[in-house]
């Protein structure tokens, strides 16, 4: 087994006779009201919420997108996600470092689920913490940006062993920066040979189409 993948310990949704607890259950019941959920993680400032308010607007009349947002402190992003038009609820830990699957049953309350296909939940920025809880959703997806330095996946192999996707933002900063995008990828293949790789640009849109593709056919259930 994968050295990276075996340290991989995310704290599952059971009980302690490891049946699927309420809130697995919650989320079963998300998925067969046919609404799936990906967590969204990332070191702070990858680029998350430029990424959902993107998405949304490209969406709009596709499909109805509801955010939960993970912050330690403001409502900035539950703000800047509301203005890009969808249904938002903003989550402030007040000091911890990752959300919590009691959280998010706390969240989804406020949210009017009848109305919503795909439900995404914005993470604390923090490339550790995130990725050993999970929320009870369908897939997580890793955003890493070109400003971060080439050697994420390498230095953090944890939170690229537990996604399913991974974006690589801010490309238009390639002229700028020392990062080296096939490293990257090789550096993220290695720890989890079935990542699902995207490469963007939230400021000039490059590679937005191939990601919201793919979310259509994924909130439809095919992928
Ligand atoms: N040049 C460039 N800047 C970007 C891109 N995407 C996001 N940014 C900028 O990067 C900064 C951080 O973006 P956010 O979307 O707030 O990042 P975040 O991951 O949500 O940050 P936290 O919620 O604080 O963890 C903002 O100034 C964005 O405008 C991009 O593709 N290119
Ligand atoms: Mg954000």
């Amino acid at each position: 087994m994968n050295p990276a993948t075996r340290r991989c310990r995310l704290y599952k949704l059971t009980n302690e006779s490891g049946h699927p607890s309420g809130l697995i259950m919650q989320f079963q019941s998300l998925a067969t009201h046919g609404i799936r959920t990906i967590n969204v993680m990332s070191s702070p400032g990858a680029g998350k919420t430029t990424l959902l308010e993107r998405t949304i607007a490209r969406l709009r009349g596709e499909m109805a997108i509801g955010v939960i947002e993970g912050d330690i402190e403001t409502s900035a992003d539950a703000e800047r996600i509301e203005t890009a038009g969808a249904e938002t609820v903003q989550i402030n830990t007040r000091g911890a470092c990752h959300l919590e699957a009691h959280m998010i049953r706390a969240a989804l309350k406020e949210l009017d689920i009848a109305h919503i296909n795909l439900l995404f939940i914005e993470n604390i920025g923090n490339l550790v913490c995130p990725s050993e809880w999970d929320l009870g959703e369908d897939l997580r997806a890793v955003v890493v940006s070109t400003t971060e330095g080439d050697d994420k996946p390498a230095k953090y192999p944890q939170m690229f062993a537990v996604s399913q996707v991974m974006i690589v933002n801010k490309l238009d900063l390639l002229p700028y920066v020392d990062y080296d995008v096939e490293k990257v990828k090789r550096q993220a293949l290695a720890i989890n040979p079935q990542l699902r790789i995207f490469q963007v640009s939230c400021r000039t849109g490059e590679g937005l189409d191939a990601w919201c593709e793919w979310l259509v056919t994924f909130a439809n259930g095919k992928s």
